[in-house]
């Protein structure tokens, strides 16, 4: 993975599952990396795990992306050495509940579009630049199956992740006369803290989201994201729509009795 000794990739939500996966995947490949989300003693965890095993430096951020003021800042206040992001990867995300529209709480509604879709524009509003000025870099979005397909009850969630496909477009279109580049991939069913972050800790129903079927491990993901950002600076891999093999689309899941 020699494209990618040395590169800076900055990776939102690297706290947990994908996020924290394509920080261990971008390390094995040679890659320096600018891992951020909100706690920040699981990224010191995982910044001494990463260290201890490969020659790269690691730089970390406690950053909750609702936040544009501090988004802002903290990327402006990189330190030199850090301030040439070659890929950023817009993970962080979440959901939370799973009710019909009508009965929905709108502090849940809020709290998804805050991070998935504000959280992902005000970071790539402060990355982009420097990569378009550079002409040169990456942006992968993490999106979802559920950008694709709306199921029940997965309303705004499902809007959400439309939004972030539909930003990943735009962004195509208006960096296509730059070096820039620009990927989504869009996993299923992945087992990470996901399903206990929407069902508030409820790890007994977080479990049967999973239950008789095999899901995607962050692995999985991390692995299709460090492949969409290898590719030759001529490829731009658009779109990844990673499935597991039980699953077919969002609620149609073949689980082993
Ligand atoms: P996890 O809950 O395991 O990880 C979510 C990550 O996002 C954590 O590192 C969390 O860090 C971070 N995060 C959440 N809110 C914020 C915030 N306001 N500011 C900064 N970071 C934040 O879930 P996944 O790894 O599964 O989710 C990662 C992405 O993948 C999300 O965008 C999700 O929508 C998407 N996805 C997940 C699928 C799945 O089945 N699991 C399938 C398809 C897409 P912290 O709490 O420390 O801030
Ligand atoms: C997460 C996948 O199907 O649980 O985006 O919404 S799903």
């Amino acid at each position: 993975m020699t494209r990618l000794r040395n590169a800076i990739v900055l990776i939102t939500g690297a706290s947990s599952g994908i996020g924290e996966a394509c920080a261990r995947a971008f390390a094995d490949a040679g890659a320096h990396l600018i891992v951020t989300a909100r706690r920040k003693e699981r990224l010191d965890e995982l910044v001494n795990k990463l260290q201890n095993s490969n020659k790269i430096k690691v730089l970390t951020l406690e950053l909750d992306v609702r936040d544009r003021q501090a988004v802002e800042e903290a990327i402006a206040a990189l330190p030199d050495a850090w301030k040439e992001i070659d890929i950023l990867v817009n993970n962080a995300g979440l959901s939370r509940g799973l009710d019909k529209i009508h009965e929905g709480k709108i502090q849940d509604w809020e709290e998804m579009i805050d991070t998935n879709v504000k959280g992902l524009l005000y970071v790539s509003r402060a990355v982009i630049p420097g990569m378009v000025e550079r002409d040169k870099g990456t942006v992968i979005n993490i999106g979802s199956i559920a950008g694709r397909e709306v199921y029940q009850k997965g309303n705004v969630y499902c809007a959400s992740k439309f939004a972030v496909d539909a930003l990943t477009k735009g962004m195509r279109l208006d960096l296509v006369d730059t070096q820039v580049r620009v990927c989504t991939v869009d996993p299923g069913l992945v087992e990470t803290e996901f399903s206990e972050v929407r069902f508030r800790g409820d790890a007994d129903r977080a479990k049967k989201v999973y239950a008789n079927m095999t899901p995607l491990t962050g692995d999985d993901v991390a692995e299709a994201v460090v492949f969409a950002a290898s590719r030759p600076p001529h490829v731009q891999c658009a779109e990844i729509l990673l499935l597991p093999t039980d699953q077919a689309g969002p609620t149609t899941v073949h689980r082993r009795q």
